[in-house]
């Protein structure tokens, strides 16, 4: 897939479209359509002549359909007959105008009400069409499975890429909490925050508690669709499920524990519990490199905390006195990731540009090699790392050292060569170093700390301290012997380390190609025995998911694993300036990557209060820093022959 691909996702204004709306936007897929106003109008769904005119007018190339009226137990019984109409309507017109369109891709969402009731779990898609549905969604899933099975017909008779995705249990973010209309989860969501406000004895549940379901994040809906649209074949149906399920039961006891509720929990068992267990087979997806990114309960913790600000914005709002707490969480929402990658990734960039600006004064006295432009590596790793585990690093120092969390202070007093410095100002930007916080030291020398880092692993290994070691270093550094030495080491003795090459395609004026008869890094480091990854996009949510799930097994003893990130590096390759005019790189090759800056893409998923907050705390400490680092004491000349080794 290209960025320029024209997309169309129809149902961009539902919980599912909107997220994977979110997601093609942040992976930097520019031309979706449908979105706007006027031109850029949706079609109506209902009306075949005006989805037919939108897509011979958009021709988009790939189309994820995610539209149509989906909505719980309770609407399925009342209103069965609008919602298999509105479905049957909308589906037959937007898949057969695509049939004349022939997309590259035709995704249609289909949903887990369609598999037989008494199927066995986990519900795999040979089971489909082999037995009676739900009672309850009869009308709704019988009008699913005649899509799903147009598009196979389609696919048959046409050749035309057109396949199912069957998900698990949605929820998310921007779901309606309302408990007529909506999904479990959000339901009982809204449930938990109004009976903690309002210290309910009380709190009713549906059923008797014992379904079990299997939920996946919207979220991460919208990231294995994303998977789904460039993989080279999947099948004509797929299940995306999350492969988690749980009780209801369960569920209510992690929202217990989330919301701290104190009151009673009460079953209503007269109320129907619908099918008594859903969990999907996703074998195929799981046979991908696709994973979610959170657990379930990790998930209902971001979905509680949006919930409850938002519910508290709109009561301190006048402006939304008439809304509900439905129409609240359909806001943009805050998540805690989202906001902890923004300040990580706005205090390194700041921290730089600050140094930078100050730099012209000769008050640092050390040269500087900036990662402006490449900070989104460092922060999705150290994010995934566990405040005990350990990072080394090449000069190119600030923002590994600041995202492990090294001393802002320390740092800034050490590059200006005082005594606070966390190196006694003896060591200066190329060896930062805080071993209280896990930074265990960078180096002017080209590859040296990979040694060091795999023999850091041999000792905690040896001495039973179950840390993980990153390392960090140049593609320039794979051409160096301890290069090969030490991955080999590493995976012979099945060693705790992430090893990540931060790729920006040059060592300091060369290019990567004309150095290198191989540039395919992730192929050498996988030669020599360990799983082995390239991430090009510098997609910072998909490399804090890999580095999460990485990090994880190579903790229970999975041995190394080996990162290529591609990036870019915005500024000179030693200094405070940018050097398009240098002759070894044009300026246009950098566009693309400052078009994606991470630091831009998060925090456009932030509202402004937050993102404004973070930066006032983040510039703060940045001023506080510097005027440390200012009036710090030299080092005196007592010190020039201590912590000497020779
Ligand atoms: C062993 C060694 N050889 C050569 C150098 C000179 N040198 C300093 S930085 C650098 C480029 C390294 O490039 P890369 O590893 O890609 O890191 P980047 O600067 O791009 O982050 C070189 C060759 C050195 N410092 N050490
Ligand atoms: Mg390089």
């Amino acid at each position: 897939m290209h960025p320029d691909d024209c997309i169309y996702v129809a149902g961009a204004d539902t919980l599912v479209g909107a997220a994977i709306v979110r997601r093609l936007k942040r992976a930097g897929f520019q031309r979706l359509v449908g979105l706007g106003q006027g031109n850029d109008a949706p079609p109506n769904l209902r009306d075949a002549a005006s989805v037919n005119a939108f897509l011979q007018q958009h021709a988009p190339k790939y189309i994820i359909h995610a539209g149509g009226v989906s909505a719980g137990i309770q609407t399925n019984r009342t209103s069965p007959a609008d919602m298999a109409a509105a479905n049957l309507a909308i589906d037959l017109n937007l898949i057969q105008a695509a049939r004349q369109l022939r997309p590259q891709r035709f995704i249609y969402l289909g949903s887990s009400c369609c598999y037989p009731v008494n199927a066995p779990q986990p519900l795999a898609p040979q089971s489909l069409w082999t037995g009676p549905l739900e009672p309850t969604s009869h009308a709704y899933a019988s009008a699913k499975l005649s899509a799903m099975s147009l598009c196979q017909a389609i696919r048959q008779q046409d050749g035309c890429d057109f396949i199912t995705a069957i998900p698990a249990t949605v929820f998310g973010p921007g779901d309606h909490g309302d408990a007529q209309r909506s999904h479990v989860v959000s339901a009982l969501l809204a449930k938990f925050r109004q009976a903690c406000a309002e210290s309910a004895p009380e709190l009713e549940i549906w059923g008797t508690g014992a379904p079990v379901r299997e939920f996946i994040a919207a979220d991460d809906l919208a990231d294995a669709c994303l998977m789904l649209l460039s993989h080279p074949a999947p099948p004509d149906v797929v299940n995306l499920g999350s492969g988690e399920a749980v009780s209801i039961a369960t569920l209510v006891e992690m929202l217990v524990e989330i919301t701290g509720y104190q009151g009673r929990i009460v079953y209503d068992r007269s109320k129907p519990d619908g099918a008594p267990h859903k969990e999907l087979d996703s074998s195929w997806l799981f046979s991908t490199a696709w994973r979610p990114s959170r657990s379930l309960r990790q998930w209902l913790e971001v979905a509680y905390t949006s919930l409850t600000e938002q519910a508290a914005a709109h009561e301190t709002s006048p402006h939304t006195a008439n809304s509900t707490v439905a129409d609240a969480v359909t806001m943009p929402v805050d998540q805690p990731l989202d906001a902890t990658l923004y300040r990580q990734l706005y205090r390194i960039r700041r921290v730089e540009e600050e140094i930078a600006r100050v730099y012209p004064t000769d008050c640092i006295q050390s040269p500087v090699h900036l990662s402006i432009g490449q900070e989104a590596v460092s922060v999705a790793v150290c994010e995934a790392l566990a405040a005990s585990d350990v990072a080394f690093g090449s000069y190119r120092s600030h923002a590994y050292y600041l995202a492990k969390g090294g001393s802002l202070r320390g740092m800034i007093a050490e590059l200006y060569g005082k005594a606070t410095g966390v190196a006694k100002g003896k060591a200066g930007s190329m060896h930062l170093i805080d071993v209280a916080a896990g930074v265990m030291g960078a180096s002017a020398v080209v590859g040296a700390t990979l040694p060091q880092a795999v023999g850091y692993a041999l000792g905690a290994v040896e001495q039973g301290r179950q840390q993980v070691v990153a390392v960090f270093f140049g593609e320039g550094a794979t051409e160096e012997g301890v290069f090969a030495e030490s991955l080999n080491f590493a995976a012979l003795k099945k060693l705790p380390v992430l090893f990540v090459c931060e790729n920006n395609g040059y060592a300091i004026h060369s290019r990567q190609d004309a150095r290198q008869a191989l540039p395919d890094v992730t192929a050498r480091a996988a030669s020599l025995g360990m799983p082995a990854r390239r991430f090009e996009e510098m997609d910072i949510y998909q490399l804090f998911a890999a580095s999460c799930e990485a990090v994880e097994t190579i903790r229970q003893g999975g041995g190394p694993q080996f990162f290529e990130c591609c990036c870019y590096r915005w500024m000179e390759h030693v200094g405070p300036q940018q050097d398009f005019g240098a002759g070894y790189r044009p300026a246009a090759e950098a566009e693309p990557w400052m078009e994606r800056d991470a630091l831009k893409v998060v925090a456009a998923r932030l509202s402004d209060r937050v993102r404004r907050e973070i930066e006032t705390q983040v510039e703060e400490e940045i001023n506080d820093a510097f005027a440390f680092a200012q009036r710090s004491d030299w080092p005196g000349p007592s010190e020039l022959f201590t912590d000497l080794y020779a």
